[in-house]
């Protein structure tokens, strides 16, 4: 006899949920947040647990959004609290340099070969949008090249759609972003290196940076095809213009430091964010030295922030990369991801369900497609449908899952035997053998 459940309550997430809508834009301080993807009711957070999320009914989840990938070591983690208090007893901000952003940098800059300098700012559309500016300065040139289903955060010049040949002009994707805002933003197809030699052929000089999400994460995970990589290498070095990875997301999450080091590509400005921060507000941006010296106040090129490498952030981010540089800290939570891969795919062919999870690292997508996924084109034709399904029994089943079809699942080192079980019994309720 199968035991039949009773449906989780939501009662306070609702009421809460209907509170919020009148005071916050939807109700939520960040978009993806509302459950519009998916529908339903998001749920309300009353607090984190290790690899578990508490909701405002009370209701448990295994966690496999993380906050979009900041917390490689879970909830709560007591060394990055135990930091955190640290630091917030001598005080919060003091809009003045300190030794802790200096350690931050150095550990920053010895994690990845591409990296002699590094800005912090507060967040990851800080530090593109900075890179962008420096790139821009740097090369005296101004077309920037983007992906189409790649996100670098809102700032006006990187809300550009793609247009509807594949080297015009970016659209803008967003009431308020003006025509000239992304007049000088191209949007090309992820992993298509022959759209982009055409464009260099035809552009090159123009072109001031490629601007990469070198694993991409917000079309769902899509690895680079072999060669793509390279070949952006290859092709901004013959024209001179600049790579720029954008791995806000990919930082410790690709690999235990980065894409660029997986691939062994060297990016000319790196953009990170998420890890870096331990679960607080803290991004940055940096690469080769002649670059980031351009950087005010040691050059011109203008970029400031109040709250700027906040000592607290800094000692969340120094304590995370403490513990996660433990041997066999980060292969714990890529374990984890490649289990839930592997029992997603096992259950979904057992229910004769096509899913595809594309994984690189510690993130990850079940895509709802017998056919792998390359770029956005391709992810906007899996069965989003089929991902919603998905989602909402997962949900009820004591999994939370990013509340999209187009979003990474994250893991984290702190994920282990019991939420491995917890997993498997909500894809047996999902797909019922
Ligand atoms: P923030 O400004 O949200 O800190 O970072 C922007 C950003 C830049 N680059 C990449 C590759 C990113 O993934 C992001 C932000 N990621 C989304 C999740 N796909 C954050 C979640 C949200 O927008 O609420």
């Amino acid at each position: 006899m199968t035991e039949v459940k009773a449906p989780r309550l939501t009662t306070t997430s609702e009421r809460l949920f209907a509170a919020s809508q009148r005071v916050i834009p939807g109700g939520v301080n960040s978009p993806v947040r509302a459950f519009r993807g998916v529908g339903g009711t998001p749920r309300f957070i009353a607090r984190g647990e290790g690899a578990w999320l508490v909701d405002a009914d009370g209701n448990r989840y295994v966690d496999l959004v993380l906050s979009w990938g900041p917390l490689i070591l879970g909830h709560a983690h007591p060394e990055v609290l135990e930091a955190i208090v640290r630091a917030a007893e001598r005080g919060t901000t003091y809009g003045a340099p300190t030794e802790l952003e200096l350690r931050l940098a150095e550990r920053v800059v010895a994690t990845f070969p591409s990296l002699d300098m590094v800005r912090f700012v507060s967040s990851g559309t800080e530090a593109t949008m900075s890179a962008v500016r420096l790139a821009r300065a740097a090369t005296g040139r101004t077309v920037l090249v983007k992906f189409d289903g790649c996100y670098h955060g809102h700032a006006d010049h990187l809300l550009a759609a793609a247009g509807s040949g594949v080297a015009t002009l970016g659209l803008p994707d967003s009431p308020g972003v003006t025509a000239a805002a992304v007049g000088d933003t191209l949007v090309l197809p992820f992993n298509d290196l022959a759209a982009v030699e055409a464009l260099f052929d035809a552009r090159g000089v123009e072109v001031a940076a490629i601007l990469v999400e070198p694993v991409a994460g917000n079309m769902g995970v899509v690895p680079p095809v072999a060669g793509f990589l390279q070949g952006l290498r290859a092709v901004t070095r013959r024209h001179g213009a600049l790579l720029v990875f954008d791995e806000v997301m990919t930082g410790w999450r690709a690999h235990s430091r980065g894409a660029q080091v997986l691939y062994g590509i060297e990016p000319d400005l790196t953009c990170l964010g998420k890890v870096v921060g331990g679960g607080l507000p803290a991004a940055a941006y940096g690469g080769r030295r002649d670059l980031m010296e351009r950087v005010a106040p040691a050059g011109p090129v203008y970029q400031a922030g109040t709250l700027s490498g906040n000592p607290l952030a800094m000692a969340a981010g120094l304590a995370t990369l403490d513990v996660l540089a433990r041997p066999g800290t980060w292969e714990r939570a890529e374990a984890f991801a490649r289990g839930v891969a592997e029992a997603i795919e096992r259950r979904a062919e057992d229910a004769r369900v096509s899913v595809t999870v594309q994984r690189v690292g510690t993130m990850l997508t079940p895509f709802f497609s017998a056919e792998p996924v390359r770029d956005f084109a391709a992810a906007r034709g899996t069965d989003r449908a089929g991902y919603n399904a998905f989602f909402h029994a997962m949900l009820e089943g004591g999994v939370y899952l990013p509340p999209s079809a187009f979003e990474a699942a994250f893991t984290s080192a702190v994920h282990g035997e019991a939420e491995m079980a917890a997993v498997e019994a909500a894809l047996t309720s999902t797909w019922r053998r």
